[in-house]
């Protein structure tokens, strides 16, 4: 069964950035009232003084930065006791940008289209390459790239103005928090209120669960929603990506604090008419900028309850979507030409027939199947740098 990892065809956008973001004077946030009336930002980010706020952005501050003659500069500090970060540029939609370099405390320079190229992996994809979240440091082989301090972050851009934020994580990256939305599953009698003790969906959590304890994980607070009756009536079938971007697109902030933000969203359908069974918004996706078009995972729900295999199936294309949202790419691409940047996940070059492949049971093989399970210490690695593994 071929799982589709993120691509892209977006239509439609949430958020208005380009006309979202406040005057282009910088703000003390401290005088902006949306800072103080809003989130709980303790236990978040460092946000620097001159930052300003979107309007319509997500609950914590974020700053933008004019452009200038196609370029901009971001400047962003990074705490001492910082173990990774996540740091969000983004433009207008469907506006561009391209990173190019990021210049540390020590003066050494992050080329990121040199050894980093893989980080800009969304920006293939014009319909997304408006926010590209980075990660550092983003494998085991970068760790020389943490550097605490004022780091300075070079872009090319038409857009007038480049706006970011930055998620450190400084915390024991043992936790997991995820949103269930459930769409239109009436069939399976599987909904918010039937969820915790729904015997089919429980196994699948726990079978989840299970994999990601591999990487010393666990599953946190797990919320359930339904999706709006409208919604679910209008994509419970996913068409397409413009279906399952609106679907997504319809991910509410589940809190106003960032620990509660820092929780990643699962939409469960009835199926993808495509025959796909699941899609993840990036590689990694954005953590905590709900009320996002690229803002989770899409999973379809037609496997579950056929068996106790098909159940272990739908934790395993779950696991494996949460993983891309998460920053792990397959192990080997299909065909057996491409690779990850991991030292410890086998790779396969002789890719036919693909079960004969020495990581054809790792989670992220790009086939899912009932034992599609196995994480490297590599894999946890980069799993426990993303700031949504709190
Ligand atoms: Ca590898
Ligand atoms: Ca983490
Ligand atoms: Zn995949």
């Amino acid at each position: 069964m071929n799982l589709r990892s993120t691509l892209a065809i977006v239509i439609t956008l949430v958020m208005t950035i380009g006309t979202a973001c406040t005057p282009q004077e910088p703000e003390p946030t401290t005088n902006n009232p949306s800072v103080d009336a809003g989130p709980d930002t303790s236990d978040g980010p460092d946000i620097p003084d001159d930052w300003i706020v979107l309007d319509d952005g997500p609950p914590f501050p974020v700053g933008c930065v004019d452009s200038a003659g196609g370029e901009a500069t971001i400047e962003y500090e990074i705490h001492p006791s910082t173990t990774s970060y996540m740091l969000v540029p983004f433009t207008s939609f469907p506006g561009t940008y391209d990173p190019r370099t990021i210049t540390t405390p020590s003066g050494y320079v992050i080329d990121l289209h040199n050894e980093n190229l893989f980080q800009l992996y969304g920006l293939e994809y014009p319909e997304i390459a408006w926010i590209n979240p980075m990660v550092f440091p983003p494998a085991p082989n970068y760790d020389h790239q943490l550097e605490a301090g004022l780091h300075t972050l070079h872009v090319l851009t038409d857009d007038p103005r480049v706006c970011f934020y930055v998620i450190e994580d400084q915390g024991p990256s043992n936790t997991l928090d995820l949103n269930f939305y459930f769409v239109g599953l009436d069939a399976l009698d599987l909904n918010a209120a039937t969820a915790d003790t729904h015997p089919d969906f429980s196994a699948i959590l726990t079978a989840t669960a299970e994999i990601f304890a591999q990487a010393g994980i666990t599953l946190g607070e797990v919320r359930f929603l339904n999706a709006d009756p409208d919604v679910a009536a209008a994509y419970s079938n996913i068409r397409d990506y413009d279906d399952l971007y609106a679907l997504i697109e319809t991910s509410e902030y589940p809190g106003e604090s960032l620990t509660e933000n820092l929780s990643l969203n699962v939409f469960l359908a009835e199926r993808f008419t495509d025959g796909s069974v699941g899609v993840a918004m990036g590689i990694p996706g954005v953590a905590a900028m709900h009320e996002s078009l690229v803002a989770g995972i899409g999973i379809t729900a037609e496997y579950i309850g056929v068996d106790a295999d098909h159940n272990q199936f739908t934790a395993n294309v779950l696991a494996h979507e949460l993983g891309h949202f998460l920053g792990l790419f397959h192990t080997t691409e299909i065909g057996g030409a491409e690779f990850d940047n991991l030292d410890d996940t086998p790779e396969c070059t002789q890719f036919n027939p693909h079960f004969n492949c020495p990581d054809a049971q790792n989670l992220m093989f790009p086939y899912a199947d009932y034992d599609t399970t196995e994480l490297t210490p590599d894999q946890a690695y980069v799993l426990q740098k993303n700031p949504l593994i709190r």
